[in-house]
């Protein structure tokens, strides 16, 4: 048998890593050691180096990151991006299945789909001819950001859809989310190197989708969960939500393993309640159930109210992040400087979702008074996140007394 072009080579090599890559990512399971990938990847590296003509938008080097932007361009989404009518109690959800069968005048159970609401960040993916041209952060559901480099970079997003029979436009959307995991790993790397600390994995997820350098996202432990499809074409090709959720699974989309769909609003109640009491042992952080009646016809006669549909309702879960009362606080301000806590039974702060307290590293404000520091606030992580540590707010003059 002839020997293998280099072209040819370079095209097996891309699929070879594109289904490893999918079986890792998406099915989670390891179809090859890591050694290898690693030796494959380096070979495709070399080929492309060498042949930049040959260099191609779905090529699995692209998961690496590209050069900086200067900005990122504005992306106008066809079909808006919706939102979702949240409720609160059991009561609500019932009233919200009431309302459906009342509109539809129709007093038989409806199946519903029913999905964790992930705590992450809306995104639109566009493929044009089965490849990802273009991805897009939700913004005000009618113009986000282009964040086409950033995604590219995460694994479980295909590049290049698998499997036969999608449209020649399609656009996905869902959910890019940390999971606690890999939050947990990036925290522990910056806390030893004095990096930037994240508050919780949605802030992760924000910070690392923001980045200018999606080499830097290329680093972060991102994953995209997929949970509609705008009909790109404007014609529908499934009967329900869920056989398009299947599709899209088929296509190479990581769709939630939770997904059921349930045949009543009972079904719904009960779903709610094992995914509320297996919350804390999931991978990642979901703040929420979403309720979707599965048949598109009926989602297309309900239609829309503002910029939520009348078909669809998240049922939110209790919330995890709390305002408690501050113990303690310690303190390290270079080797001689001991920072006394003033009134410390007066002082707030904030712990994460995860229950832990979300000690501060940086100790931002302080002043000398009667040869005590006081403490007026220290960091949790940077920025907006500010640990309250004295309700006292007289103005301070921060220009002798103030580290980062
Ligand atoms: N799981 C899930 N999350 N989520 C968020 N499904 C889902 N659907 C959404 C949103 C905003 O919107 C569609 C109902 C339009």
């Amino acid at each position: 048998m002839a020997e293998p072009s280099l072209r040819e080579r370079l095209n097996a090599l891309r699929e070879q890593l594109h289904s490893y890559s999918y079986h890792y990512y998406v099915l989670n399971e390891s179809t090859i050691p890591d050694a290898e990938y690693d030796r494959l990847f380096r070979e495709l590296q070399e080929i492309e180096a060498a042949h930049p003509e040959w260099q191609s938008a779905d090529s699995p080097s692209q998961r690496v990151g590209a050069e900086p932007l200067a900005a990122f361009s504005q992306v106008r989404h066809e079909t808006p991006m919706l939102s979702l009518d949240n409720v609160f109690s059991e009561a609500e959800l019932l009233d919200f299945d009431q309302r459906i069968k009342t509109r539809l005048k129709d007093s038989a159970e409806l199946s519903y789909a029913c999905e964790p609401k992930l705590d992450g960040i809306a995104v639109s993916l566009l493929y044009v001819d089965g490849v990802l041209v273009r991805g897009a952060t939700r913004g005000d559901g009618r113009v986000g950001e282009d964040i086409t480099q950033n995604v590219k970079t995460i694994a479980s997003i295909p590049l290049k859809l698998r499997g036969t029979g999608w449209p020649e436009e399609l656009e996905v959307r869902g959910e890019i989310y940390m999971p606690r995991a890999g939050f947990a790993r990036i925290n522990d790397a910056a806390r030893s190197s004095d990096g930037k600390i994240f508050v919780n994995p949605r802030n992760a997820a924000a910070g690392s989708l923001r980045q200018l350098d999606s080499r830097i996202t290329a680093t972060r432990p991102l994953e995209m969960s997929c949970y509609g499809i705008a009909l790109g074409d404007g014609e529908a090709w499934f009967y329900s939500h869920s056989e398009g959720l299947a599709t899209l699974r088929d296509w190479g989309f990581l769709v939630s393993p939770e997904l059921r769909v349930v045949d009543s609003i009972q079904g719904c109640v009960a779903y709610y309640q094992d995914l509320l009491a297996r919350r804390d042992g999931l991978a990642y952080d979901i703040d929420g159930i979403v309720f979707k009646v599965d048949s598109l016809a009926l989602q297309e006669h309900l239609g829309f109210v503002s910029r939520a549909p009348r078909w669809a309702i998240a049922h939110k879960f209790p919330a995890q992040e709390e305002i408690t009362q501050l113990r303690d606080v310690e303190f390290q301000v270079g080797r001689t400087v001991i920072v006394g806590l003033y009134n410390a039974s007066t002082t707030v702060y904030k712990i994460n979702r995860q229950k832990e307290r979300v000690a501060g590293r940086g100790l931002r404000r302080a002043w000398r008074e009667s040869g005590q520091f006081r403490v007026v606030a220290a960091e949790v992580g940077r920025g907006r996140n500010w640990l309250q540590v004295n309700q006292e707010r007289s103005p301070i003059s921060m220009s002798n007394h103030y580290w980062r």
